[in-house]
């Protein structure tokens, strides 16, 4: 099987001039009225402005982050975390932890693609999709999810999705352990954002979180959340993202 996954991080071309662009896309979200399962709503302590960041620079783009990036805690139950781990972890165990060269984007790490989701499990993913793919600008999520086991001395270094594999939306449950979600200005270093992704959480990035921002999944000995350790364990995610623009596929 042909693993779209490591590219969306290997891949860093993206629309770098986004937050002035004519592509600006409405990023309320609408959820539908008769949805599958409750929604939870997103919490916005959980995402919060670093200091370094002083309050009266690009006030409209600290407005527009605090927007587009969205923490949403006890997403999943934890009966529906035991049963996706139930049905991920056979696939999971054959594969090996990867902890590759220096500078890849991500240490520590296996991956693999999936849809053929048990019913229980399926309900889950109808609920990402009634939550976070409801806008005109969402587009279609991809049909497979992309699910990223970290082990708990991986991390992901800071890069932006490619848009070549990956439209507006990121979407993705936190399952097994809780960590922080570093959003860093691909121009100016010193905006940055922290996310608590908190276990049973879901996050959801779109618009200038996903194209201004690079993303980063802290390491054990960086993860702290407002001054406080917080120790990481092995983690997995399971992110839907939205198709890509067909323009950005040729
Ligand atoms: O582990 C996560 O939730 C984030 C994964 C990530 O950075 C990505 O897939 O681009």
């Amino acid at each position: 099987m042909r693993l779209l996954g490591i590219s969306f991080l290997k891949s860093c071309k993206f629309k770098s001039n986004w937050y002035n662009s004519s592509r600006k896309i409405v990023t309320e979200v609408v959820p539908p009225q008769e949805t599958v399962d409750r929604i939870p709503a997103a919490d916005p302590s959980l995402v919060e402005i670093l200091p370094s960041w002083p309050e009266t620079e690009e006030p409209e783009l600290r407005a527009a982050v605090l927007r587009d990036m969205q923490v949403l805690p006890n997403f999943v139950s934890e009966e529906e975390e035991s049963s996706m781990v139930q049905e991920l972890e056979p696939r999971l165990k054959r594969m090996r932890y990867e902890f590759d060269h220096w500078d890849n984007a991500i240490q520590g790490y296996r991956e693999t693609e999936y849809s053929n989701w048990n019913p229980t499990n399926a309900r889950v993913m109808s609920r990402v999709l009634a939550t976070a793919f409801q806008t005109p600008a969402a587009g279609e999520a991809l049909p497979h999810a992309h699910v990223l086991d970290l082990a708990s001395a991986g991390f992901i270094k800071p890069h932006i999705d490619a848009v070549r594999f990956c439209g507006e939306v990121i979407a993705g449950i936190c399952l097994l352990s809780s960590a922080v979600m570093r959003l860093q200005h691909e121009k100016l270093p010193h905006l940055q954002v922290d996310a608590l992704l908190e276990r049973r959480a879901m996050y959801i990035m779109r618009g200038s979180a996903r194209y201004v921002f690079t993303h980063a999944v802290l390491g054990g000995e960086r993860s702290a959340w407002r001054g406080a350790r917080l120790p990481r364990r092995r983690r997995l995610a399971v992110i839907t993202r939205s198709c890509p623009l067909s323009e950005d596929t040729k």
